[in-house]
């Protein structure tokens, strides 16, 4: 004991030091421990943001399902046509807070599990790939998990510096909580410790009964500054906030739903429709591409039931900024940042007096999700009065 006490006042002492300095006593208080449970580690190699998102929530029940930490990756933002052309990782936290989610379930940076347990617990050599085995069936030798084949993936787990040694496959097995006694039977932690996958452990869109787990993704103080200074020198309350989703690849989605290739079930649309497939409300064109005067329409009657001052628009093109302000005379100033931060576009929805989304985009299914969480009212285009028409039409 003698011997040992002022080693720890040493180390103590050095902890609110580096604490001090750093803000945080990462090293030393919260010292990262191994989970025995073990992990799940993922891509969210499936889209952009508001797809990712919709993963995320899932993986996050699929980790608390199986018990397992989970290992939150970055998020892939794709910068193909600006600088520097290629993926960038943005770590989870620079847009949330990483702590939030411990409200709900264990989790670490991915970027923190590999540098400060990897090279312990899952050293080179005895990483293991999961997937499914009609995944690998795509490998050469059908027996390869395609982990790093192609972009994101590649890109992905380079930026996390992993090579796979080996493959796992399983069948005839899903992520919902169905199967969670098959998942701990065919892979118990002690044998199977780091559950590393190609793609998210999840559903795209998100099922029903992981909506609520948005509430746990709370936005990171820089983000809450840097928004709410926009909001302040930009806009006047109350304001309306408005999502197009407009652009050319999008024009080409939702002819699938005009040729029929499409059911009332397309993307994120059980967000507006209902997610029970045989109450479905109709998905209409208007809906999933809402024209000019469908625009000028919704905008003019929630500008005017919440008397707003100003409208918000985010888009993934153009902004119909002139049409908009045109209906209102001059009385309502009409703002489009037209930057490339999609997150600050999602959080100034997000704070908006009321929004009105695009129900197949899983960008405005975010920011309905969150608003959702915080009571706040939300439409579509198309459906002026999402969720509370269902309701009433199974009473
Ligand atoms: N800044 C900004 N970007 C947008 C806006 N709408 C769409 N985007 C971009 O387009 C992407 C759309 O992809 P997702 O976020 O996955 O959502 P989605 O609308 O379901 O679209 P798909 O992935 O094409 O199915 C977003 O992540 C943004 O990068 C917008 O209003 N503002
Ligand atoms: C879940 O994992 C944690 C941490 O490893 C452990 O303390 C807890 O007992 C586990 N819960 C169950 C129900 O196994």
């Amino acid at each position: 004991m003698a011997v040992r006490q002022p080693t720890l006042w040493v180390q103590t002492l050095a902890c609110l030091l580096s604490s001090l300095l750093l803000q945080t006593c990462r090293t030393c208080a919260e010292e990262l421990k191994w989970d025995d449970n073990g992990y799940v580690l993922y891509c969210p190699c499936m889209g952009r943001f508001g797809n990712q998102a919709d993963h995320f929530l899932g993986s996050l029940a699929f980790a608390k399902m199986l018990n397992r930490t989970l290992a939150v990756p970055p998020w892939i933002v794709y910068h193909h046509h600006t600088p520097p052309y290629s993926n960038i990782h943005v770590p989870y936290s620079e847009f949330f807070q990483l702590e939030a989610l411990s409200a709900y379930h264990r989790v670490l940076s991915l970027e923190d599990f590999m540098e400060k347990l990897a090279p312990k617990y899952w050293p080179p050599g005895q990483r293991n790939a999961y997937c499914f085995e009609t995944a690998a069936q795509r490998s050469a030798d059908k027996k390869t998990c395609p982990m790093k084949d192609g972009n994101p993936f590649g890109p992905f787990w380079d930026y996390v510096g992993v090579d796979f040694d080996k493959s796992v496959l399983f069948g005839g097995i899903s992520f919902s909580p169905y199967h969670q006694p098959h998942w701990m039977k065919k892979f118990p932690p002690s044998e199977h410790p780091v559950l590393a996958m190609p793609g998210a452990p999840a559903q795209f869109p998100v099922i029903e009964e992981n909506v609520g787990l948005q509430r746990y993704m709370v936005w990171s103080n820089r983000m809450v500054k840097e928004g709410e200074e926009h909001i302040a020198t930009l806009l006047t309350r109350p304001y309306v906030g408005i999502h197009l989703r407009i652009g050319i690849d999008w024009q080409n989605a939702c002819k699938l739903l005009k040729s029929g290739d499409a059911g009332p079930h397309f993307m994120a649309s059980p967000q507006c429709v209902g997610y029970n497939r045989q109450t479905a409300l109709p998905l209409t064109m208007t809906m999933c591409l809402p024209d000019l005067a469908e625009i000028r329409r919704a905008v003019k009657l929630w500008v005017k039931k919440t008397s707003a001052r100003s409208v918000y628009i985010a888009t993934d093109s153009e902004s119909h900024s002139k049409d908009i302000e045109m209906l209102f005379k001059g009385k309502v100033k009409v703002v489009s940042l037209q930057h490339d931060s999609a997150q600050m576009d999602l959080y100034i929805l997000g704070e908006a007096d009321h929004f009105i989304g695009n129900c197949v985009s899983s960008f405005s299914a975010f920011v309905k999700r969150e608003r959702d969480v915080h009571g706040l009212p939300s439409s579509f285009f198309g459906m002026d009065k999402p969720g509370k028409l269902n309701h009433k039409e199974e009473l």
